[in-house]
């Protein structure tokens, strides 16, 4: 069969950067499993390639079409289907991805005809076999739909919800680096370039109560055995590996046969990775054997600057914790990226002394907005009280609550202004080495561009 994998033009801020770009290693993980079943799929990534949609479907004549996407890009993803369904009502649509993966109610109003509602793509080939079945006139039989699990799909027009399973990364196949090799040097964080995302487990064992991530795959943590892991980044031909894992300091066992596996294969690169403030206090002698095989910066959800904040997250980590993190990190000179959160009971001296806070310290910080992402644990206390349901806003960059002590604009202000400073701060940081800021600005002009070609040829 020939199936179009589309992954659809980056939405908000982060479209206007090329400073932070990834491998779309979800539509590799599809290729690789239509591809080991004998099917032609051709990966249409739209953050590069500009063909519009129709000449593609055109190209390619797909009999199958699969979309991924995040909550950002969920309108996009139900237009891009609509318009295929108006080329040809025949190709079969299948949504998929993290926000399809929990949010799946929100896509029931769409044309597709299969929604994919797990974390792995097992499942898939077993829809996509039911489908070249269906098409070659084959005989199905008649609860074939039935027995695919995570799948929702209209029986007499009305959407069935087919159970979720519990799956394991161990079920993953080996991604064919195909695209990835051919766009390498787009693929970057900021001064790691180029650079490779693997991916090693599922959702996380930790519940802070604004994460969306903590609740995927059903809610249980699943990862690869530490072989197949440093097996997969041994033979990646990539100065830096991102290892996307929520959490991938969980285990300590897990990490040192990590360590000892990195060191005996020879695998010399830099490796990021996300981790707690907790596990990196209390581990400062396994930091500092991670420092010397390559980790080379972690991001950290430092999140607050005192405990009863950090508690109101359910994050379960101390303030002191928090410390001890950010100073083993310094001492061996691995970049910490601290992810903190701006809430909307802040004043505007709050932001002032959280400006402090951070100067203060060796952090190169992210800073999101406060943000009930519909799919974690404050979602449904906060839904009533959002001010837009437009999912498009759920980018952690748009204050979605009233703020008690200002207005939604001046509190976007301050947390613009909060984010500037720290940046202007950290200019000189070795991550930012690497920024050519010409050329970023530059990018930004062509993005607008490419956005004004789009509104004629979609
Ligand atoms: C790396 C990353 C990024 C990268 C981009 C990576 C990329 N390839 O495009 C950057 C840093 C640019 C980024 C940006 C953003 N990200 Co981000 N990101 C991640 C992270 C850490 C890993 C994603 C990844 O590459 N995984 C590897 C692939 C292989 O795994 P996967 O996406 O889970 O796909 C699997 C299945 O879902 C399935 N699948 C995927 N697509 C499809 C499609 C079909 C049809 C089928 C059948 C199956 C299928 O196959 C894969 C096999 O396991 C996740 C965290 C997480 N746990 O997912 C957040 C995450 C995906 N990001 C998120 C968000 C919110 C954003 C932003 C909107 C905001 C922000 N401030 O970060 C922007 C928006 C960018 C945009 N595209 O418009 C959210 C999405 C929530 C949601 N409901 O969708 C996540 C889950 C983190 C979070 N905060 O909760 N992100
Ligand atoms: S924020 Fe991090 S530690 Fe907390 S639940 Fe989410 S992934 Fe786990």
């Amino acid at each position: 069969m020939r199936i179009l994998l589309i992954k659809p033009e980056t939405v908000g801020v982060f479209s206007y950067t090329c400073l932070v770009e990834h491998e779309p290693l979800e539509l590799e993980y599809l290729y690789t499993v239509f591809r080991q079943q004998g099917d032609h799929a051709v990966i249409y990534d739209r953050r590069y390639d500009l063909t519009c949609l129709k000449r593609k479907l055109a190209k390619v004549r797909p009999e199958v079409v699969c979309i991924t996407g995040y909550i950002t890009q969920q309108k996009l993803m139900i237009r891009l289907c609509d318009e295929v369904k108006a080329y040809d009502p025949g190709i079969a649509v299948i949504l998929g991805g993290s926000n399809v993966e929990i949010n799946y109610r929100n896509y029931f109003e769409s044309r597709a005809d299969f929604l994919y509602h797990l974390s792995g793509v097992a499942n898939l080939a077993k829809l996509v076999r039911y489908l070249r079945a269906q098409r070659s006139g084959r005989k199905v039989k008649a609860d074939a739909l039935e027995r695919i699990p995570g799948i929702c799909y209209r029986k007499d027009g009305v959407w069935t919800v087919n159970p979720k399973i519990y799956e394991s990364p161990e079920d993953l196949p080996v991604p064919d680096r195909g695209f990835f090799y051919q766009n390498k040097r787009r693929f970057r964080y900021l001064c790691f370039r180029p650079l490779a995302l693997v991916k090693n487990s599922y959702s996380c064992r930790k519940a802070c109560n604004f994460c969306f991530c903590t609740n995927r795959n059903g809610g249980r943590y699943a990862c690869r055995k530490v072989e197949h892991l440093v097996d997969e980044i041994a033979l990646l031909d990539v100065p830096a590996i991102h290892i996307t894992d929520d959490d991938f300091l969980v285990d300590e066992d897990y990490l040192w046969e990590f360590i000892r596996l990195i060191r005996e294969k020879g695998v010399r690169k830099k490796f990021l990775i996300y981790g707690r403030a907790d596990f990196i206090a209390h581990h400062e002698e396994l930091m500092r054997e991670l420092a010397r095989i390559g980790l080379a910066l972690v991001m950290v959800g430092l999140e607050a600057t005192d405990d009863a904040e950090l508690d109101s997250y359910n994050k379960r980590v101390t303030l002191r914790e928090n410390e001890e993190c950010i100073r083993i990190l310094h001492e061996n000179h691995i970049f910490c990226a601290g992810l903190f959160i701006v809430h909307q009971q802040m004043t505007k001296q709050d932001f002032r002394k959280l400006y402090q806070w951070i100067a203060d310290r060796d952090i190169i910080p992210t800073i999101s907005v406060f943000t009930p992402m519909q799919g974690s644990a404050v979602y449904p206390r906060c839904e009533k009280e959002l001010l837009t349901d437009d999912v498009t806003k759920q980018d952690l960059f748009h204050c979605l609550l009233q703020p008690e002590h200002m207005s939604v604009r001046q509190f976007t202000l301050e947390y613009y202004k909060l984010s500037l400073k720290l940046m202007w701060k950290n200019r000189k940081s070795a991550l930012y080495a690497e920024n050519n800021y010409l050329g970023a600005m530059l990018y930004i002009l062509w993005v607008l561009l490419v956005k004004a070609k789009r509104k004629v040829w979609f």
